[in-house]
């Protein structure tokens, strides 16, 4: 179960985030903050206490906090994003997660190791990670070796078409996994109960699981249906400005 969550408000910069979609369009801003406080409200009615983060302007994607750091039951490993643009994002979130995690079980990624937290899927004590454009065997293996001194676990997957490890598979718990594209046919996935999601809907495969709900991105109904019958209860959340420039529903929190 969580018992919280870290979001940080879009900042009006958000127009020039990153994205691998330009035919999309920019995000409209006023749209993304009055999605972001949908997306709190789901989240609050998981039961969490939300900390909301002031948006910080000199970051166009710092909305996307799920990169800074990953939080894990026993210690908060600090990222070192791959991406030029969102290096310093730490610097801002290291001292929000010293007021949840003690100083000692702070860890951090050190270049030339990269690593982003959407390339991070938890699944209990062992974490999946994406070896992508962001996240680079260093990276990896600085990871690996901080899980191993925490007594938990850690793997390498390979990917060569989406952006982050959860743009296109996510565990939701109970044994089961939201798998998309290039991670239906994944080996290392085999032993989960597979959801298969449709191409056409393919950036719904980024859902969360919180305490028991699923939240799923509005507007992709045959994803909706899969994460309904598979027994969960759904909360839809409208993420289309964040979709713009690559961010879905994990990217736009740390849940621990
Ligand atoms: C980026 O390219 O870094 C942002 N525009 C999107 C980040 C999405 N984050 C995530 O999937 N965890």
């Amino acid at each position: 179960m969580f018992k919280n969550v870290i979001v940080k408000k879009p900042c009006s910069r958000i127009t020039e985030g990153i994205t691998s979609s330009p035919e999309l369009g920019k995000p409209d801003y006023q749209l993304a903050l009055k999605q972001h406080e949908a997306y709190i409200k789901a989240l609050k009615s998981c039961g969490v206490e939300v900390t909301v983060l002031e948006a910080d302007e000199a970051y166009p994607d710092s909305c996307f906090v799920e990169d800074t750091a990953v939080l894990t039951r026993k210690c908060a490993i600090i990222t070192n994003p791959g991406a030029s643009t969102r290096k310093g994002e730490i610097e801002e979130m290291i001292p929000v997660i010293k007021k949840f995690y003690s100083e000692d079980c702070i860890e951090y990624i050190k270049a030339p190791g990269t690593l982003e937290g959407g390339d991070v899927m938890m699944v209990g004590d062992h974490f999946y990670i994406g070896r992508s454009a962001r996240t680079n065997p260093e990276g990896i293996r600085q990871f690996i070796a901080i899980l191993k001194k925490y007594g938990l676990n850690g793997s390498e997957v390979t990917l060569e078409k989406v952006l982050h490890l959860k743009t296109g598979v996510n565990y939701i718990e109970n044994n089961n996994m939201l798998v998309s594209g290039e991670f239906i046919d994944k080996p290392e996935f085999e032993k989960y109960n597979k959801y298969i999601i449709p191409p056409e809907e393919s950036y719904a495969a980024n859902c969360i699981w919180m305490n028991g709900k699923v939240i799923v991105p509005a507007n992709f109904p045959k994803v909706a249906d899969i994460v309904k019958k598979a027994g969960y209860e759904i909360i839809l959340v409208d993420t289309s400005e964040f979709r713009k420039i690559d961010g879905g529903l994990s990217c736009l929190s740390l849940r621990f």
